[in-house]
């Protein structure tokens, strides 16, 4: 297993529109291996492979925050929501490629999600509470969404224009 480094908005790579995964090649799974690792290391509770520069819809999550149940690590593989609830659900976000600025987003409070697993199985689950918000957060990854996409535009470009100091700022580090 191996950390990744974790890409920073402004990226294109952040952008773009991610292909469907055709096998799950050996690559594939250790992708999922290395980001499983990376996302706990950062910490956070939920990566996209575009994140860390791998154009293609595979994401991983654990949003188990309880140290003292059991990590619940999930890869899902090509994931399409299937069904989301009228309610909708606020949550002050984050995002590991846009470190340190958190904002109120509003989501489909739950979702139905199908996806192919690490061994080839057809998967569905009905998200709730924090995992509903991370694998919506995760998905918009996927097709080059971020959570500032949901902010008023003036609160966007301020933070676009943080990032791009800090990028200035590691470039000269
Ligand atoms: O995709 C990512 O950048 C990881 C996100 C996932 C996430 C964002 C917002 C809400 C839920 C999940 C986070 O950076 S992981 C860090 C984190 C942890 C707990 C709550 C919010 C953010
Ligand atoms: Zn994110």
């Amino acid at each position: 297993m191996s950390l990744r480094p974790i890409l920073i908005h402004p990226d294109p790579r952040l952008r773009k529109m991610c292909q469907p995964v055709a096998a799950i090649s050996p690559e594939i799974v250790k992708l999922a291996d290395d980001m499983l690792e990376t996302m706990y290391d950062a910490p956070g509770i939920g990566l996209a492979a575009p994140q860390v520069g791998v154009m293609t819809r595979l994401l991983v999550m654990d949003c188990v925050k309880d140290s003292e149940l059991p990590p619940r690590p999930m890869v899902l593989i090509n994931p399409t929501i299937t069904w989301s609830s009228e309610e909708r659900g606020t949550y002050e976000e984050g995002c590991l490629s846009i470190p340190d600025q958190y904002a109120d987003v509003e989501r489909p409070a739950e979702v139905k999600v199908r996806w192919l697993t690490l061994d080839g199985t057809e998967a569905e689950e009905h998200f709730t509470g924090l995992w509903a918000t991370c694998v919506q957060h995760e998905i918009d990854h996927l097709d080059g969404k971020l959570f500032i996409d949901y902010l008023k535009p003036l609160r966007r470009q301020m933070i676009t224009r943080k990032m791009e100091k800090l990028k200035r700022e590691r470039a000269r580090a």
